[in-house]
């Protein structure tokens, strides 16, 4: 039994006269017990029509009168006892009624009986467009996507047309409403989206394989509905409220939901009778069967890298348009990711970039990758490790460590307070004086240094010039020829260690051409550590 109230039966009546499908019709009467809507539209229909000529059998097509002689044909129909039994007899009935040709009139009461007609508000998406056998088509199309979850949620979009349908017949409900002296709050009607979601979530998921449906869920399967035929419905608003409709770069046209929603908010209820028929116009056919858009929220994946070579870029280098070198260390790791986690794309970053030219040892670079829509979301420690292993053993220029799935918030640790983190490198210095092993030596005890950077000449194409104060924390010195050692360098994070060694013409003061009192330049960098304490170390 339908949850249904005296008061309902005007709305009935008035709706099933101006083509609405039995769920509109619970809709719009409010019906919020979601197995009204599962229940098969025939069997709700057969109830509606049962209802609305049970008891006031006289009141019903009485206040049906004033309307449209096609009403009075429906309502007709509804006291037919089980009219859509039979329709043979039914055709054998109707026909005669016609002329020698066939009316179009006929042709629409034939067809209203033998499949019934498309909905006026849903354009068919409460109709044959939820039935068991869409459920099947609907988890097939998720089925073929291979995507690994064990909830989801299902998000519909709905042609905007479908707002105007729905105010056009909100507009007509509420006169007959008012004329009752009943009340009906518009933000009680059931809306489509909603009466879809609890006719199909369900069926889909048992399809699925028995996945739980949340309102809320890392993995949504979004239903797509157009209806070419009635773009138009929403033409109108345009010229009613210009403002509403203003192009967007990204959208195909300009009348989308929010803007219709926004246009309906502000037009009188004068000025859409005016221009928009009321109830709606009978559509020809139902909406296109729906387009099936999978998503699965972003994964972010962490660890640290090591980069063993002095060619290779930290990310794509592209220079006019021209790639300059063949790879980079985001897309040698990036691949073997993406794969693992059949992900469509990915946002690289991390702590800090060396250049082209500098290796980075020791523990490596934190680094941290968002894999966008990624159809498996989870590995386990035997997959990550194996994961690890295929991009270690896919080059030798670079490796992975601490390999790890960790969260969005997690991954601005990364970025926070990177100023104050320390970095050591190892520099290979060449000295155009001889030096001696006992030169060099006092340059273990400076400690603290302070420089004044001014914005190297290299990055001044991209940086703004300024002058930045960094401190080396402590350095040595280790004697290599009379024109070469090693510098070792324990500095604040952001310090500029070429133009420490090479100057800069001048630009870095002091620098160490100023402290050794000659011309140096550097030859190698390495990357000796990045103290940044995240991600965590997975122990072996
Ligand atoms: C990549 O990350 C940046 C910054 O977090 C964000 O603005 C951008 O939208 C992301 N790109 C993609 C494709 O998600
Ligand atoms: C990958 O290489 C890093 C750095 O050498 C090493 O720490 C890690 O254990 C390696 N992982 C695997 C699975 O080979
Ligand atoms: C629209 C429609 O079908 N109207 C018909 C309603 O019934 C009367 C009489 O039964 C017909 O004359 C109309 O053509
Ligand atoms: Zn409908």
């Amino acid at each position: 039994m339908l949850p249904l109230k005296e008061k309902d039966k005007p709305i009935i009546q008035k709706l099933l006269s101006s083509g609405c499908c039995a769920r509109c019709i619970l809709r719009f009467c409010c019906v919020s017990v979601q197995a009204a809507y599962r229940q098969l539209q025939q069997n709700t229909l057969k109830e509606l029509k049962a209802f609305i000529s049970d008891s006031g059998n006289s009141k019903a097509p009485n206040s049906a009168a004033p309307e449209s002689t096609e009403e009075n044909n429906k309502s007709h129909d509804a006291a037919v006892p089980d009219p859509p039994e039979d329709p043979p007899s039914k055709r054998a009935k109707l026909e005669p009624s016609g002329s020698d040709a066939p009316s179009e009139e006929d042709a629409a009461v034939r067809l209203k009986d033998e499949e019934p007609r498309v909905c006026v508000v849903c354009l068919g998406i409460l109709q044959d467009l939820c039935d068991s056998s869409q459920a099947v088509k609907l988890a097939q199309a998720v089925k073929a996507e291979k995507y690994e979850f064990d909830t989801l949620v299902l998000s519909v979009s709905l042609p905007a047309q479908l707002c105007v349908r729905e105010h056009s017949c909100w507009l007509h409900v509420k006169k007959e409403v008012r004329e009752k002296g009943l009340v009906l709050d518009k933000d009680d009607v059931v809306q489509v989206k909603e009466a879809f979601k609890w006719i199909m979530q369900g069926q889909v998921a048992k399809e699925l394989g028995g996945v739980a449906v949340f309102s809320k869920s890392m993995f949504e399967v979004g239903v797509e509905f157009t209806h070419p035929d009635t773009d138009a419905d929403c033409h109108f608003l345009a010229s009613v409220c210009p403002d509403c409709f203003k192009p967007t770069k990204n959208k195909q046209s300009v009348f989308t939901r929010m803007a219709v929603v926004k246009a309906l908010e502000k037009i009188s209820d004068a000025k859409f009778l005016k221009h928009y028929p009321c109830p709606p116009t009978q559509p020809t056919s139902s909406c296109c069967p729906p387009g099936v858009q999978c998503l699965h929220v972003s994964v972010f994946v962490a660890g640290r890298y090591n980069k063993f070579c002095r060619s290779l870029p930290q990310t794509p280098w592209v220079i006019d348009g021209e790639r300059r070198m063949e790879s980079s260390v985001e897309e040698l790791i990036a691949a073997p990711v993406l794969s693992a986690f059949r992900a469509d794309g990915f946002n690289f970053s991390s702590s800090g970039r060396e250049d082209v030219d500098v290796r980075t040892l020791g523990n490596g670079r934190p680094f941290a990758m968002e894999l966008l829509n990624p159809h498996k979301s989870r590995l386990n420690r035997v997959e990550m490790k194996q994961l690890q292993e295929t991009i270690n053993k896919s080059s030798d220029k670079i490796r992975v460590r601490d390999l790890q799935i960790v969260t969005r918030e997690a991954m601005s640790r990364m970025k926070e307070g990177e100023e104050e983190k320390t970095k050591s490198y190892t520099a290979l210095v060449w000295t155009q004086k001889p030096i001696q092993r006992e030169d060099i030596t006092f340059i273990d005890d400076i400690k603290d240094l302070t420089l004044d950077q001014k914005t190297p000449l290299r990055v001044l194409h991209r940086r703004a010039l300024a002058v930045r104060q960094r401190v080396i924390h402590s350095m040595n010195a280790r004697f290599v020829d009379s024109h070469h050692f090693y510098l070792g360098l324990k500095t604040q994070a952001g310090t500029y260690i070429k133009e420490f060694v090479h100057g800069d013409f001048g630009r870095t003061k002091p620098n160490l051409c100023q402290l050794l009192n000659t011309d140096t330049d550097i030859l190698e960098l390495d990357v000796e550590s990045v103290d940044v304490d995240w991600p965590p170390a997975i122990p072996e």
